[in-house]
């Protein structure tokens, strides 16, 4: 069987679901390639060899530099934080390699620009992290307005609301517009602006109403290394820095196919934990989805006889009729958050052994045009008018 060198950049959060993913990805699908779990890096200070016995990398290093460029490695995978995607990722493309990255692509539409560019010259395939297109219900979503059922669609309702952000939480990169970009808004909208596009298969045309606030305006300083979680063994000190980031943005899109949108992100809506929602109405019927349910997809049929239209609860647990379960458990047998990034590696193992993927997977090009829409919804936020897409390259 054919295999693939992976090489892992950061060890923090993502390099935990990153690496539960490589090594999960040959045991439940039947990937054209076999993933090799060949090295990660960390900084010192993170215990890189700690990290790599417990999630079975072969190989550690604190040099990612000379890591992307190994001719050993067939595909870089970069989970570290925005402003440190491009570095790796240029270098690693700049290499040969197959790169995948953590979404935002980046944490400024320049260093998105100059990494579609790279990989368009070295004529390499990339990958970015969209993982909730890799859940069943969102597949199915996109399958359901792809076939007609649904109609044209006439509204488009994204959120994506958090509530870990309080005023305890101290000073981390996220809060931190040179190494974060933005704050709830590309950490957040990115991932609904991508997931509306995938499952409306519009793009978003024009950008208006938009509200950016920053609620807690400076934070205690915190120091040492991730530990694996977005806030979790980050003690603060007593000594304050300034938020440089958003806290929540909110806009309005108009879509290419006629659509209206909505967009909010928030990581201060106390009670909703993880709550990333899209709902669509369409001329025929509409869907709603809620990651805090992920198993499940609500569809109205307005096509049928109006004493029974209503919402209907789908679980997508059905291999046959689902997509990415059938290589899981038992029909009806929930899956989880892990479960996305594992789907996605395996999409992106087809697509590096020459299969099409199971639904369409990010590229950084893909990932480009989701970064201009945040920069669109940045401008009309500060400048307070609208901003059609075509004036933001
Ligand atoms: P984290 O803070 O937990 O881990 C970051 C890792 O990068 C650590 O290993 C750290 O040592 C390393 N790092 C930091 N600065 C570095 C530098 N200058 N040079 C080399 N390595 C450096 O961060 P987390 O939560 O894992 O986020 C990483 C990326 O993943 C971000 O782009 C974030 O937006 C994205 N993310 C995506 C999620 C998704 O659902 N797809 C979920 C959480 C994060
Ligand atoms: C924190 O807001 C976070 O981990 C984001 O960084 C992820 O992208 C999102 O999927 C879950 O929440």
């Amino acid at each position: 069987m054919a295999t693939l060198n992976v090489a892992l950049v950061g060890q923090g959060f993502m390099g935990r679901t990153h690496s539960n993913a490589w090594g999960q990805v040959n045991r439940f699908f039947k990937p054209p390639l076999q993933a090799v779990m060949h090295t990660v890096f960390g900084q010192a200070e993170e215990n890189p060899k700690l990290f790599a016995d417990n999630w079975g990398w072969k190989n550690h290093t604190t040099d990612w530099e000379s890591l992307v460029r190994s001719p050993e490695i067939g595909l870089v995978d970069i989970v570290t934080p925005n402003y440190m995607h491009a570095p790796p990722a240029k270098a690693a493309i700049a290499a040969g390699k197959a790169c995948a990255c953590e979404k935002p692509i980046a944490g400024s539409l320049s260093d998105a620009r100059e990494m579609v560019e790279a990989a368009r010259k070295a004529n390499v395939k990339t990958f970015v992290w969209f993982n909730y297109r890799r859940c069943p219900a969102v597949g199915l979503a996109h399958r359901l307005v792809k076939e007609g059922r649904l109609g044209d669609i006439r509204h488009v309702r994204a959120a994506y609301l958090q509530d870990w952000a309080d005023d305890s939480v101290p000073l981390l990169w996220r809060f931190d517009k040179s190494l974060a970009g933005s704050g709830a808004h590309g950490d957040l909208n990115a991932h609904i602006i991508d997931m509306a596009r995938f499952v409306t298969g519009q793009e978003i045309a024009e950008v208006s109403g938009a509200i950016s606030e920053t609620f807690i305006k400076e934070r205690t300083k915190t120091s040492g290394v991730s530990s694996g979680g977005i806030v979790s063994g980050q003690a603060g000190s007593a000594s304050k820095g300034p938020v440089t980031v958003d806290d929540a943005v909110l806009f309005l899109a108009r879509f290419s196919g006629g659509a209206v949108g909505s967009f909010e992100a928030a990581r201060q809506a106390t009670g909703n934990q993880n709550r990333n929602t899209l709902e669509l109405n369409g001329t025929k019927g509409a869907i709603k989805f809620d990651f805090e349910r992920m198993n499940e997809l609500q569809f109205y049929d307005a096509t049928l006889p109006r004493a029974v239209q209503g919402w209907t609860t789908i679980m997508c647990t059905h291999g046959g009729d689902h997509p990415y379960v059938g290589n899981w458990w038992p029909d009806a047998h929930l899956i989880g958050y892990e479960h996305g990034f594992v789907n996605q590696a395996y999409d992106i193992l087809r697509v590096l052994g020459g299969q099409e993927p199971t639904f369409p997977i990010p590229d950084f090009n893909d990932a480009y045009q989701t970064q201009r829409v945040l920069e669109a919804a940045m401008i009309a936020a500060t400048e307070g008018h609208s901003v059609k897409l075509d004036q933001v390259k």
